[in-house]
């Protein structure tokens, strides 16, 4: 047990991970048309980069390069004020490494192409081997099992895989395995997924995350390059061209303590980003953001603890069934099932359901809100009424396939507080 640690943290060390968190994640709407995906705000005080980012620090691996391209103004600061922390003289690291046109005169491509225009810089690390993450997924993984698990498998490239209900898998990579776990089919968002042997109602499909032996890596990513049929991207083009060359092998994601798929989600669109956030809130949610042994890092203003008060007229301030986060004000008004990120402001003879609230929202008296998803720094009017009347929403704010009222500071009119 001892020694297997020992093994597995000299696996660690040796390993580079890079986070790729330039895509557009344009299914969020208006939610990403000013930040990346990664950016995106969750569980009342985090990003959606944290998650990966705390997994690489609580699984020991010191060294990390994020990827950015799209949008990356809100990313670029949330790290450069929260993630620098790790000890430069022990080379631990978590860097921003932007498209720059280190060797094409071109932004990134695909995936692949955003890792191989920054080669020079992961050569000059010398890792034995470089894990690829995606920036923009909530789950809690030692990555070292995953690691260990290659090096066990004698594996060229391991795939990180779960499997999803079978309606919901033509939005992934999806793969068939032998009985060694090895990949011997895998065909990126197919019309007609392939269940699992005896499994009808589930298809296994890829995390988007890889760990690569570096040479292989390098070796790879420059047959990729030469090759100008392809779009330069891991799940397109480089996992279905090499499953035959080489020892490809899934690492199925599971659950250790409860021996069951693990909780993993791709908070894609406002409908699941919605649902995930205000899922936290459950007795005992799946995700359980209290635990102190797999802390999630981020950046956080110091604020005063929330505050929940009686107004002049003596109505109560109360939050029931929900998580409210520091600086927040809740005054004569009602809060019920529902998550508010920092600062928010609540006043009198207001009631907000069912809803996610992000930094700095001024929430003006006499509001009713429901089903709703509130963006950073909107200043909701005096009297308004959100989530009862969709065909009225639908003039002003964008209403989500499941009912979900997306409210920005631009759909107000309102320009947002950072200017
Ligand atoms: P997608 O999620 O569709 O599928 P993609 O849009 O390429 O893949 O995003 C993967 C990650 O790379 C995201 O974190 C994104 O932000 C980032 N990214 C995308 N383009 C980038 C670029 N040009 N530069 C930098 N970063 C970029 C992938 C796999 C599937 C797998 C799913 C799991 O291709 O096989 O099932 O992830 O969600
Ligand atoms: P986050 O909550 O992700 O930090 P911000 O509210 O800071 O998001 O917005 C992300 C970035 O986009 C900021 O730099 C902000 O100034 C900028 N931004 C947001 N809306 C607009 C807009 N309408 N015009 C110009 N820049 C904007």
């Amino acid at each position: 047990m001892h020694t297997a640690k020992r093994f597995v943290s000299r696996l660690t060390r040796q390993t580079l991970a890079l986070v790729l968190a330039g895509g557009r994640g344009s299914r969020l709407h208006d939610l990403t048309k000013w930040r990346a995906k990664p950016a995106v705000p969750f569980g009342g005080k985090f990003r959606i980069i944290d998650f990966p980012l705390s997994n690489c620090v609580n699984s020991g691996i010191g060294q990390v390069g994020v990827i950015t391209q799209y949008k990356s103004h809100s990313l670029i600061r949330h790290i450069q004020r929260g993630w620098g922390f790790l000890r430069g003289e022990l080379d631990e690291f978590v860097e921003l490494w932007p498209a720059q046109q280190r060797i094409e005169t071109s932004w990134y491509e695909g995936t692949a192409d955003a890792v191989l225009q920054n080669l020079d810089i992961i050569r000059s690390h010398k890792p034995e081997y470089v894990l690829i993450l995606a920036g923009d997924h909530i789950y809690k993984m030692d990555y070292g099992t995953m690691l260990a698990a290659h090096v066990e498998n004698d594996a060229d490239i391991t795939v990180g895989c779960i499997e999803v209900p079978i309606e919901e898998a033509s939005a992934f990579g999806v793969m068939s395995v032998d009985d060694e776990l090895r990949i011997t089919e895998f065909l990126e968002k197919p019309e007609n997924p392939k269940p699992m042997p005896g499994k009808p109602g589930k298809a296994l499909a890829s995390m988007g995350i890889y760990v690569f032996s570096t040479q292989v890596l390098f070796d790879e990513l420059m047959r990729d390059h030469m090759d100008g049929e392809t779009s330069h991207d891991f799940g397109k083009d480089i996992i279905p061209s090499v499953i035959r060359r080489l020892r490809v092998t899934a690492f199925p994601f599971r659950d250790p303590v409860q021996n069951k798929p693990a909780y993993w989600r791709d908070v894609g669109t406002i409908d699941s980003l919605w649902q995930a956030n205000l899922e936290l809130i459950g007795i005992s949610p799946e995700l359980n953001l209290y635990d102190s042994h797999w802390p999630i890092w981020t950046y956080q203003e110091q604020l005063p603890p929330a505050k929940f008060i009686f107004d002049d007229d003596n109505r109560r301030g109360m939050a029931v069934d929900s998580m409210v986060a520091g600086g927040c004000i809740v005054s004569g008004a009602s809060v019920r099932h529902s998550l508010l990120f920092s600062q928010v402001r609540v006043h009198s003879y207001s009631d907000i359901s069912d809803s996610v609230i992000y930094p700095d929202v001024d929430i003006g008296r006499h509001c009713h809100i429901r089903n709703a998803l509130i963006d950073r720094g909107c200043r909701i009017p005096e009297g308004s009424r959100i989530g009862f009347d969709e065909a009225e929403d639908r003039k002003r704010f964008h209403v989500s396939p499941k009912g979900i009222v997306l409210v920005t500071p631009e759909m107000l009119g309102q320009d947002y507080p950072h200017g």
